[in-house]
């Protein structure tokens, strides 16, 4: 059964817990076989027992209602298309989601690197090596001068949350334990050293009276995964088999976590990239949420993982190269075939979803130039 938007089928809960702490400290065969099941078939977890305190996340969300409180003009100044590393506040219906304009506010963060320049744009122009824009300086609000370092504790607090999680990961597939932390430098997200790359967004999406509205379209995640704090508002969705779309329903004290086409492809379609979108609050309140973008290095590269190492269940296989170039790999040019390039792969992200923003438009000038 399919249901037309926003209408949503009732319980049970469709997304599975992972605990952290039972899993690292005593993983049994038995709960990292269901880990790995759950992440192939649902591809959407409900991350307890991490560690994380439960102020750092209301802090964050405090954060998020504090940065989108201030003046339109204070906002206005550090708008994304001010940043050649896609960094900063953008107004609602400026971010596309596959084509089609988000009813939400978004203001996004990295990790710190030095800033980039003109120079750098006419660089990538002229060797086609445009990610490295990406690792740029982050532009925060003169009128919030606290914001930073609380937003940079919070992202070392997922970052390395998310490290951990890769490493019960790689246990559940039973691949070496460091077969996904390898593609990560680790180092604080304050300090403008060269390497690493994450991203952190803080989301507001508007009350919306009368008709529902999609606030964000449906879509699959970029890049490795997703750590998502949100209020107590709901409007998150994921598309549970094609067509059939299940709430998730907010729970204080843990994280929503999704998978990215990245994982996906690097295991071969066994980890599910799961399609998702949110449903705008319906209510006089906005709706508040961070998401958290576990990404690796921006050099980093992959090749699909054998799939003979994967039991796949009834309806899911390996990629299909055809289907995963139309799918992904078109995104940013390349083929199956090629190992597949983390930063080429967000910068398409980034293009396609800030189209207006001045590398966007100086990158698809280099496209049609012969
Ligand atoms: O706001 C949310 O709950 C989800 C946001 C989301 O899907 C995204 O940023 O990719």
């Amino acid at each position: 059964m399919t249901d037309a938007i926003p209408h949503t089928l009732p319980k049970p809960d469709v997304v599975p817990e992972l605990d952290v702490a039972a899993l690292e400290d005593a993983p049994t065969a038995e709960a990292l076989a269901a880990l790995a099941h759950a992440c192939h078939t649902v591809g959407f977890l409900r991350v307890v027992n991490h560690g994380v305190p439960v102020e750092v996340v209301d802090d964050v969300l405090a954060a998020a209602s504090e940065v989108f409180s201030l003046d339109q003009a204070e906002k206005e100044a550090v708008h994304i298309n001010g940043s050649l590393s896609f960094r900063g506040y953008a107004r609602v219906g400026e971010e596309i989601t596959l084509g089609v304009p988000d009813f939400k506010e978004t203001f996004d963060v990295g990790l710190e690197h030095p800033p980039v320049g003109q120079d750098a744009v006419a660089a990538a122009a002229a060797t086609g090596a445009w990610a490295g824009l990406l690792a740029g300086a982050n532009q925060w609000p003169a009128a919030a001068p606290m914001l930073a370092p609380r937003i940079y504790a919070y992202m070392d607090a997922m970052r390395e949350l998310g490290l951990r999680i890769m490493t019960i990961l790689a246990a559940a597939l039973d691949l070496p334990l460091d077969t996904f932390t390898s593609v990560y430098t680790r180092r604080p997200a304050g300090r403008p050293d060269a390497a690493g790359f994450a991203l952190l967004r803080l989301l507001r999406y508007p009350p919306q009276a009368g008709a529902p509205r999609i606030g964000v379209g449906e879509h699959s995640d970029f890049g490795m995964l997703t750590l998502l704090a949100t209020d107590d508002i709901g409007g998150l969705q994921v598309e549970i088999e094609p067509g059939v779309w299940r709430d998730v329903p907010p729970r204080s004290g843990t994280f929503v976590l999704n998978f990215g086409d990245l994982l996906e492809v690097w295991t071969n379609g066994y980890i599910r990239a799961t399609n998702h979108r949110v449903i705008s609050p319906s209510s006089t309140m906005p709706r508040f949420s961070v998401p958290f973008f576990v990404e690796p290095d921006l050099d980093a590269t992959f090749t699909p993982l054998d799939s003979s190492r994967f039991a796949y269940a009834p309806g899911r296989r390996p990629l299909d190269a055809e289907a995963a170039d139309a799918a992904i790999f078109q995104k940013y040019e390349g083929r199956f075939e090629d190992a597949l390039h983390y930063g080429d792969h967000i910068f398409a992200a980034c293009v396609r979803s800030f189209p207006t923003n001045p590398v966007s438009i100086a990158w698809l000038a280099a496209q049609r130039e012969p």
